[in-house]
């Protein structure tokens, strides 16, 4: 009877330790997808958005906006700053662009004339 009832406690702490482990798994592949401006998508005064979010590395950016008018950008801390857009740069105009968020911070502007200085710029710290 010992025996037995070693044999199922070894199987539970086996059932046990197998849905820690999906739980790990599922936290470190569960990255978040969110729409940048939300409903407003990406535009001017964009400062507040990312206000009280939690971004992590692997978290997805949807920035959404007319292609028409706007495009995005990812710069460094200078082209953040200075509004300006660094050589080499990468610039996203299909007007639905997909950025995946690495570790430390990340830099947005939109480059059509004026519109950084008018607030379409946007820093994200990803954990
Ligand atoms: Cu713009």
């Amino acid at each position: 009877m010992a025996q037995g009832r070693g044999s199922a406690g070894g199987q539970v702490t086996v059932v046990l330790w197998a849905a820690v482990l999906c739980l790990l798994l599922a936290q470190v592949a569960e990255a978040a997808t969110y729409t940048v401006g939300d409903t407003r998508g990406w535009s001017f005064n964009m400062d507040s958005w990312p206000r009280g979010k939690r971004f992590r590395a692997g978290d997805v950016l949807v920035f959404k906006y007319n292609p028409l008018v706007h495009n995005v950008v990812a710069v460094n801390a200078a082209g953040y700053n200075g509004c300006s857009t660094p050589r080499g740069s990468r610039v996203l105009t299909s007007g639905k662009d997909r950025v995946t968020l690495a570790r430390g911070r990340n830099y947005f502007i939109c480059n059509s004339v004026g519109h950084c200085q008018s607030g379409m710029k946007m820093a994200i710290v990803a954990a």
